[in-house]
């Protein structure tokens, strides 16, 4: 039997096979396309999903039971111990200088609700050099470098739909004076989209529909990648993992670092308390002893809501996507035994399909199920897991919608603000709005500073100084 016999038979076992029922039609390298689709395909896999997700109850009614707020360590401005703090940045640091941190940024999602066509580490974010988000790490990567005397990896987890597009827009601008050597793109798995019914969604008659396989499908790719052995060979222990769409993230966090390493955690993350009670933030909770992240739309509405002794809200620690993990972890995860495994996630969406005819149909209703791994996921088989807080304003302010929050415009506002800042603290005043929004455009490159202590050091080496004026960069 041909490889693409056994192929086809193997679909046709598993209730598939009309997978193929455009074959005879299909010319040779088109039969190769579907052949190549259909082998990224683990059929044990999406059967026992479609049991669990589509035809099982799993995926309506989530274990929501006896969640608690997780603990965490505040910062020293709300309660927390400024003398660990300044501790865990010390070992922090001591990490860097040794190469033991690797940067590691999730880049391969859809950006579909921005509705930029690039991929969306190439959007102009900042204020007035309207540099990428891509350049803003690149840069927060070669200051580190520089600060700790170290060189860092670079990990970047691309998609199909993007990867070309995301390794050629690093070349053009020559890795933004990053060695190429150390950065190093994968694209991440995929997924085939579901009917209700659990049959996989044909979206022309060579193509199956196939995505994402969501964040949490990083940690399969970056063993199956060999990023994991790449790591293992630099000395690399700990991985700083970040998304592609908020600026402001300090890529690399001595004190976050710190704590990971003295707690012995294997996956740490930052929380930041809740703006409002619907934000759309996961939740740390505890749950069966359990570190556990509740995404948002799990979240009871009785829950997001509660209150505790002080009026603020109970289950207010948001995350936010910022965890560093360690290298071994990761590895255990992403080879995943039958106990040690992420579960899928099931989102009804509107999946273009094919008809009998061979026409592609766009639906108006959802359609189908696609299945996403978080790697939030990945915190209940983590070893001491930790959660740390971080002040929003510093950290936090994601380009995910075209207009309103999450906007460009919010993040150039939240950009303006925090620049405004460290210029403050330094004696240098900026005129604001009534917002407390800087009215001129001021842009502090990365490589200049990144908090208000480094903005200080470098603002004191200038001679002279330069005016502060609208489209003023310090780089
Ligand atoms: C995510 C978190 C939310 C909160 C928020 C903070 C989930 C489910 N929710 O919400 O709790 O922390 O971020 O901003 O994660 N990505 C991939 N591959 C994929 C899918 C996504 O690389 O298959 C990347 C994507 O490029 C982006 C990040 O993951 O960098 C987040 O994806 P999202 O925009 O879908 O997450 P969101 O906003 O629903």
């Amino acid at each position: 039997m041909s490889e693409h016999e056994e192929i086809i038979n193997r679909f046709e076992e598993a209730g598939q096979g009309h997978v193929f029922r455009f074959w005879d039609t299909l010319s040779e390298d088109r039969r190769e396309h579907l052949i190549a689709q259909a082998k990224e395909i683990d059929l044990a896999e999406i059967d026992h999903l479609i049991q669990t997700l589509v035809k099982g109850d799993q995926g309506v009614h989530l274990d929501l039971s006896g969640l608690r707020p997780a603990p965490y360590i505040a910062l020293p401005e709300h309660g927390g111990d400024q003398a660990a703090w300044a501790e865990a940045r010390l070992a922090g640091e001591k990490a860097l200088r040794a190469g033991k941190v690797a940067a590691f940024t999730v880049a391969g999602g859809q950006g579909t609700r921005l509705g930029y066509a690039g991929p969306k580490g190439t959007f102009p974010v900042t204020p007035v050099r309207r540099h990428s988000l891509f350049q803003v790490f690149a840069e927060k990567l070669l200051a580190a470098e520089r600060r700790y005397e170290c060189e860092l990896l670079w990990f970047l987890m691309t998609s199909h739909a993007n990867h070309e597009d995301t390794v050629a827009f690093f070349e053009e601008n020559h890795f933004f004076g990053l060695n190429p050597d150390r950065v190093h793109f994968f694209r991440q798995g995929r997924m085939p989209a579901v009917d209700f019914e659990g049959k996989i969604i044909l979206e022309a008659p060579d193509a199956i529909a196939m995505s994402p396989d969501g964040h949490g499908g990083a940690l399969r790719a970056l063993v199956r990648s060999g990023a994991v052995n790449r790591m293992e060979l630099a000395g690399v222990d700990i991985v700083s993992y970040f998304q592609v769409d908020n600026p402001l993230v300090r890529c690399i966090d001595p004190a976050f670092i710190g704590f990971h390493l003295q707690s012995g955690s294997e996956m740490s993350s930052k929380m930041v308390p809740k703006a409002y009670e619907k934000e759309k933030v996961g939740h740390f909770c505890i749950q069966n002893g359990r570190l556990v992240v509740v995404e948002y739309s799990d979240m009871p509405d009785e829950l997001t809501s509660m209150r505790d002794e002080n009026g603020e809200l109970r289950f207010r620690a948001g995350s936010i996507a910022i965890h560093l993990l360690s290298r071994e972890f990761i590895r255990r995860m992403g080879e995943g035994t039958s106990d040690v495994v992420l579960p899928f996630h099931r989102a009804e969406k509107k999946i273009p399909f094919v008809d009998d005819a061979g026409a592609t149909h766009k639906p108006e209703q959802p359609n189908g199920v696609k299945f996403e791994m978080f790697v939030f996921d990945a915190l209940p088989f983590a070893q001491n897991p930790i959660v740390v807080e971080t002040k929003r304003s510093d950290e936090f302010s994601p380009v995910k919608n075209a207009e309103g929050i999450d906007s460009p415009a919010t993040c150039r506002a939240d950009q303006l603000k925090l620049f405004a800042r460290w210029m403050n603290a330094s004696g240098i005043a900026v005129p604001v709005d009534e917002n407390g929004v800087p009215t001129i455009a001021i842009e502090i490159a990365p490589t200049f500073a990144t908090d208000e202590d480094s903005f200080a050091e470098s603002w004191a080496a200038l001679d002279p100084k330069p005016e502060i004026r609208d489209g003023l960069v310090l780089a």
